[in-house]
């Protein structure tokens, strides 16, 4: 088994291996550590990374990219809205609301495609609810086992953390460290406390709108016009031509990092067969991009105010993330925190390297130093409670901003019926959009005592390691008859010391309330767990507990019958493009075999065959080449392996008498020095 972490960024992803020497950044097949996500389909197979890119042109409707941020979007949101026109490949509404990708023959998830083909994973730490469900669902559909959804901010964190051998003791004060990533589709920052073997994160804040391509759109727009009054090209109707650009503006980005002179942009037969021309230097980028670099102080204020710290209980500020490398973003990071920004981490792979560890740990088979990672919740949640006929419609905040998690709390309801439990996000404005439910959970099977009172109905709610809420659990208690009163039910015998103040039992609007525990499941120590009746100085008092089912119908969600399709049309799909890989290279091997021969025939085998032979050799080997462009591009795997095998008839004889020949002297060579 192997694991590992993976970071599919909105342009560029990355996948780190645990192995017993240490964390490894792996290559794809054309030895690049970077697979740029995107994702090509084609009538037979499908291809991934620069392989795709490179189908931009020749299939241009079913290749695929920048499609990170459609992951349980609804198809109405605006931010899909706004995206719809500028993409070469359509969308589609997805029976469940959400967002799909039309390509031939299939809606898919492209997510998974590269799933596949690389194998933890990482999303924004401003994904919510029904981004990472989509998320845990691709992995699934890719056969995945997703240990963690880790947020990225977090994962570098722990890639920061782990190495360092000097944190303070857990009693001492925490290291406070600053993380920024900026990518290519948004920006991320957070604060992280640290003490030998942990970290919690304190708090995070985002524009999960500002990224590079801001920039390189910048650019597009500037050049668009310059183009359009000095060669009088109307660039935004030419769909491939504003991809030529936006490639050639973002590597004019790149080089603007490193160089303030003007720099030279140049596009040959870029539209009616025009040449462009134009330049920029680093003083007029900076002015074109001032409103988006006005942008980068807002998060850094939001997350030193969440944190309650000062500017000089920040240790140190690590930046990661391609953006970062815009000269002018670091400079205002510095300047917003009074001190040099670090780059230690590698900006590209920290992400990946993060998931890789937090995998490792979380691995039997690894021996991994312990880290205990809490993070925090990014959204507070709320929960509405209501029955059909009882009074007693409530809410109330389960998770408040920042709260720790994963994180498990119990509500004990008063009910003689079932009851709805309505989740959704507490503050719509800071949302990334605008749709505010997170699932509705019906507790079903509630009944009245037999006394006809109101039962005790214990719900536990949970933000799990994914950082996925749900109710997880519902139970009925009764009192068995003929024991004491009251009850110390609400109690859970499991209450963490990790509890803080605010966790503690608390009452809400008439519905008794909530409590528990703090999941780190491992600090748990075993067998403390203790029979509520048992010990203590509590009374004894025997409940009987029954299971409750619950129906979620979570917003947005695929419906399961789908995803089982999904999972089914991705494992045809791999087999697919297994076949198709050896289809190719089997056309492949005719094909080298060919020109190999024929470079061979008139040369070093020339002497092992007669003239006649080679002659009629030679015109096989022709009528061969005509036909692979012919009726032999696309034909099924045998028909190659046969054609190989005719080819073979004929001239494996040839190169058997010449490596006989080159064999013998050589044989002779060394019988000499053996004698
Ligand atoms: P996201 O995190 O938003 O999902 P991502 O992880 O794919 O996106 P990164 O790989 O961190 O993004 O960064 C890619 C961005 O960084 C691109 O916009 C790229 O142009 C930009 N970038 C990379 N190198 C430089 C550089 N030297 N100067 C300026 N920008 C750069
Ligand atoms: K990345
Ligand atoms: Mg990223």
């Amino acid at each position: 088994m192997s694991v590992v972490g993976i970071d599919v960024g909105f342009q560029n992803c990355y996948i780190a291996v645990a192995r017993s020497g240490g964390i490894e950044t792996i290559a794809n097949e054309y030895s690049d550590r970077c697979t740029p996500a995107w994702v090509s389909l084609a009538s037979k197979n499908r291809t991934i990374g620069n392989a795709a890119k490179g189908q931009i042109i020749t299939n241009f409707k079913n290749t695929v990219h920048g499609f990170k941020k459609f992951h349980g979007r609804a198809f109405d949101d605006p931010y899909v809205q706004g995206e719809k026109p500028k993409l070469p490949y359509s969308l589609h509404k997805l029976a469940s609301g959400n967002t799909g990708i039309k390509v031939t023959p299939l809606y898919t998830f492209p997510l998974c495609s590269l799933f596949t083909a690389l194998h933890f994973y990482c999303v924004p730490s401003f994904f919510t609810d029904a981004e990472r469900r989509s998320v845990m669902d691709a992995t699934q559909i890719a056969g995945l086992n997703c240990l963690r959804l880790i947020n990225d901010t977090t994962a570098v964190a722990l890639a920061y953390g782990i190495y360092k051998q000097d944190l303070p003791t857990p009693e001492e004060k925490p290291r406070n460290v600053v993380f920024v990533d900026l990518g290519h589709s948004s920006f991320q920052v957070s604060i992280s406390a640290f003490n030998k073997g942990k970290l919690k994160v304190l708090a995070t804040a985002f524009d999960p709108y500002l990224g590079g391509r801001n920039f390189d759109e910048a650019l597009v727009d500037n050049f668009c016009e310059e183009f359009k009054a000095r060669y009088k090209l109307n660039v935004r109707e030419n769909p491939r031509a504003i991809l030529r650009l936006s490639q050639e503006c973002e590597k004019l980005k790149k080089l603007m990092s490193a160089n303030c002179s003007d720099l030279p942009i140049n596009i040959e037969c870029f539209m009616n067969d025009i040449d462009v021309t134009g330049k920029m230097n680093r003083v007029q980028f900076e002015e074109l991009c001032a409103p988006f670099l006005m942008r980068v102080e807002a998060p850094l204020k939001a997350v030193m105010e969440q944190s309650k710290l000062s500017r000089d209980e920040i240790y140190a500020v690590e930046v990661v993330g391609g953006a970062t490398r815009i000269p002018s973003i670091k400079e205002r990071i510095s300047k917003f925190f009074g001190k040099d920004v670090s780059t230690t981490l590698n900006a590209d792979e920290a992400v990946a390297r993060g998931c890789a560890l937090q995998c490792a740990i979380m691995s039997p088979a690894f021996k991994v130093r312990e880290f205990s990672i809490t993070d925090v919740v990014p959204f507070p949640i709320t929960l509405r409670w209501k029955s059909p006929t009882e009074d007693g419609v409530g809410e109330c905040e389960v998770y408040s901003k920042n709260h720790a998690a994963p994180f498990s709390k119990v509500i004990t309801f008063h009910k003689k019926e079932p009851f709805d439990l309505e989740a959704f996000y507490s503050l719509p404005q800071e949302l990334p959009y605008p749709d505010i439910r997170i699932g509705c959970f019906s507790v079903q099977n509630v009944v009245p005592q037999p006394d006809g009172e109101s039962s005790k109905v214990k719900v536990k709610v949970r933000v799990n390691v994914h950082g996925i809420f749900s109710v997880s659990s519902a139970s009925l208690i009764e009192k068995q008859k003929g024991e004491g009163e009251d009850v110390q039910m609400d109690m859970e015998p499991t209450v963490q010391n990790e509890g803080r103040p605010e966790d503690q039992v608390r009452e809400i609007g008439g519905v008794e309330l909530i409590y528990l525990f703090n999941l780190p499941t491992k600090e748990r120590v075993p067998g403390e767990k203790q029979d509520p009746a048992a010990g203590g100085s509590k009374p004894k008092v025997k409940v009987k507990s029954t299971d409750l089912p619950i129906l979620a119908n979570i917003i947005r969600q695929l419906d399961r019958g789908v995803l089982n399709d999904f999972v089914e049309y991705e494992s045809q799909m791999i087999v697919q493009d297994k076949l198709e890989k050896e289809r190719n290279d089997a056309k492949n091997a005719v094909e080298e075999y060919v020109y190999d021969l024929r470079d061979k025939l008139c040369g070093i085998y020339e002497k092992y065959t007669t003239e006649e032979d080679s002659n009629r050799l030679t015109m096989m080997l022709e009528d061969t080449e005509n036909w692979l462009y012919e009726e032999g591009e696309d034909q099924a795997k045998q028909v190659y392996v046969d054609k190989l095998e005719d080819l073979k008839r004929f001239g494996q004889p040839i190169q058997d008498r010449h490596r006989e020949q080159e064999d013998r002297p050589r044989a002779f060579e060394e019988m000499g020095k053996k004698i």
